[in-house]
């Protein structure tokens, strides 16, 4: 086995003539930041091409100034021109990079910044609305990438369900998989936990939710069957749910700051860029999130929906008339089962006011059409579809 070097030495990243294309056991650093073989493979594939991109993943952003975990510094990069990297080809237009992100820095020469240049296409994407005062359309708001698992986290005490149905359908829409917590059962007094776990899971069919105490740590145990290597688990939910007792209980340690102290104080300071991207004792990723009080969906979740309220959806295509709309004609299936108590018609009252919500977006059409991930994959459509047309006229000539 080779010696590591540790290059703590920052001269090292601005003398490209004898930099070289990071070895096996320079990527094995990222491993402690969720590196999976897969990003391993497209890293060395590209650093392979061009020896003075440095592979790393984002911890932080704030603004255009992106703080990343590399090999063997971490590195603030200007990220006004990054984009997105799929196997053999570039997005043209600018990405937003976001923590989980996997990225290449292109360290500065000189006076010059380091700029975050390419940032590898996400296996998932965690985006929700913003839900703006005083204007009609919210823009969109990246929260984490690459993620493999989110625990949506509710306290027991306050267990909303409506914020819970469109936090499991961000979840299933974002190509992660949900987990429900139930926080705080330690403060439950006549309430058995049992019975708050049942309700929550009839807002989240087909997902595993779990009680438990981020103070006692009671329940916590099953939850680190998600946090294993290779895992990279973002925890989401409104503030003061007990997100960071959490994830300092997963910890193990004080880690991040709970209750009242707040996040701003520890801005801009070196500590804040290992406090988002979270190695966990047993080889896991922990991203925590700030509080999210609102929970939009942004356009083209149908897909999500259809997930989240599988149970509504079977019936459809089961109605007498093909166009039923499902608001009381003969033979309908959804009335049906509702009356026989087969399916909930609270559920079927949020699948349509969360339907309708999406289709509102829709039929408005211009802002939602101009999403950044709309718009970004009809780039990619377009390099496949000239990429597709090159080869057909190189094939036929
Ligand atoms: N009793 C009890 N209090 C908790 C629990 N988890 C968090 N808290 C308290 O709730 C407040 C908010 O917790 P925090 O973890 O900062 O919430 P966050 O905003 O979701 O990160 C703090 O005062 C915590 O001490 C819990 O499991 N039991
Ligand atoms: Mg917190
Ligand atoms: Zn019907």
């Amino acid at each position: 086995m080779n010696t590591p070097s540790l290059n703590d030495d920052l001269d090292q990243t601005t003398t490209p003539l004898t930099s070289s294309s990071p070895t096996e056991n320079d990527l094995q650093n990222l491993v402690q930041y969720g590196l999976t073989d897969a990003v391993r493979d497209r890293f060395a594939a590209i650093c392979a091409k061009d020896s003075e991109l440095e592979p790393g993943r984002v911890a932080r952003v704030d603004g255009i100034t992106t703080f990343v975990h590399s090999m063997s510094t971490d590195y603030r990069a200007v990220s006004t021109f990054a984009r997105i990297a799929h196997d053999d080809e570039f997005e043209i237009e600018p990405a937003q990079p976001t923590v989980g992100d996997w990225v290449l820095v292109r360290p500065g020469q000189d006076q010059d910044p380091d700029e975050l240049e390419l940032v590898l296409s996400r296996t998932s994407l965690l985006v929700r609305k913003r839900v703006m005062r005083g204007k009609e359309e919210g823009d969109e708001q990246v929260l984490a990438a690459n993620i493999t698992t989110v625990f949506i986290v509710q306290a027991a005490t306050y267990f909303n369900s409506n914020r819970l149905e469109r936090e499991v359908a961000l979840v299933w829409g974002s190509g992660a998989v949900p987990v429900v917590i139930l926080s705080k059962i330690d403060l439950l007094e006549d309430v058995d936990p049992a019975e708050i776990v049942e309700q929550a899971q009839i807002s989240a069919p087909e997902v595993d939710v779990f009680a438990a105490s981020g103070i006692t740590g009671e329940g916590t145990d099953p939850l680190r069957q998600f946090t294993e290597a290779g895992s990279t688990v973002v925890l989401i939910g409104a503030s003061g749910v007990g997100k960071s007792t959490l994830v300092n209980q997963l910890m193990g340690d004080e880690v991040m700051d709970t209750g009242d102290i707040r996040e701003s104080d520890a801005r801009g300071r070196h500590t804040t860029v290992t406090r988002q991207l979270l190695p966990l004792p047993n080889g896991g990723i922990l991203i925590d999130t700030p509080g999210i009080r609102t929970i939009g969906l942004v356009s083209g979740s149908e897909d999500a929906l259809a997930k989240t309220f599988s149970e509504v959806e079977q019936y459809f295509g089961q109605c007498k008339f093909r166009d039923c709309g499902h608001v009381g004609e003969p033979g309908c299936a959804i009335a049906e089962a509702i009356a026989d108590g087969r399916l909930l018609e609270s559920r079927f009252e949020s699948y349509k006011r969360m339907g309708r919500e999406l289709e509102h977006d829709r039929t408005k059409g211009v802002a939602g059409a101009k999403t950044d991930h709309q718009r970004r994959m009809r780039v990619i459509a377009k390099g496949h579809r000239l990429k597709a047309s090159i080869e057909k006229r190189k094939g036929s000539s």
